[in-house]
């Protein structure tokens, strides 16, 4: 079982790096804006959940850079995702707005905010 959950693993880490999406170009100041609104985003996640690999094929396609928190590997990630979110789901999206946290659960949720927020 751990076994092909690994295969698994793999296979889909390989499917995301070869139809890597391309991401989206913008102005110098309009990509400035961006970084500075992605810089309020943490992605909790696994590397090879295909949940997360969805939110993180979002990411690239919008071209921003959000700190990723691995939450199995990563103890502290996965402390603060439990502590914060409430539960050890991934993907999970934490927004940072005027000092206040809001996690976002579901994959699709936090595609449709990415799209809404950077598109
Ligand atoms: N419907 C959810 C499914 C997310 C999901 O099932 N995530 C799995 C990893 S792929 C998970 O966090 N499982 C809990 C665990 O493994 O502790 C979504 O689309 O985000």
């Amino acid at each position: 079982m751990k076994l092909i959950r690994i295969v698994l693993g793999k296979a889909i880490l390989l499917g995301d790096f070869v139809f890597r999406p391309s991401g989206v170009k913008r102005s110098v100041q309009d990509q400035q804006n961006a970084d500075n609104k992605a810089q309020d985003l943490t992605l909790y996640q696994f590397e090879a959940c295909p949940f997360c690999v969805k939110v993180r094929r979002e990411m690239k396609r919008q071209s921003i850079s959000v700190e990723l928190k691995d939450a199995r590997r990563d103890s502290n990630a996965r402390e603060e995702l439990k502590i914060g979110g409430g539960k050890v789901k991934v993907p999970c999206l934490k927004i940072t707005k005027d000092g206040t946290d809001t996690w976002m659960y579901e994959s699709n949720d936090i595609v449709q905010y990415l799209k809404q927020e950077f598109a």
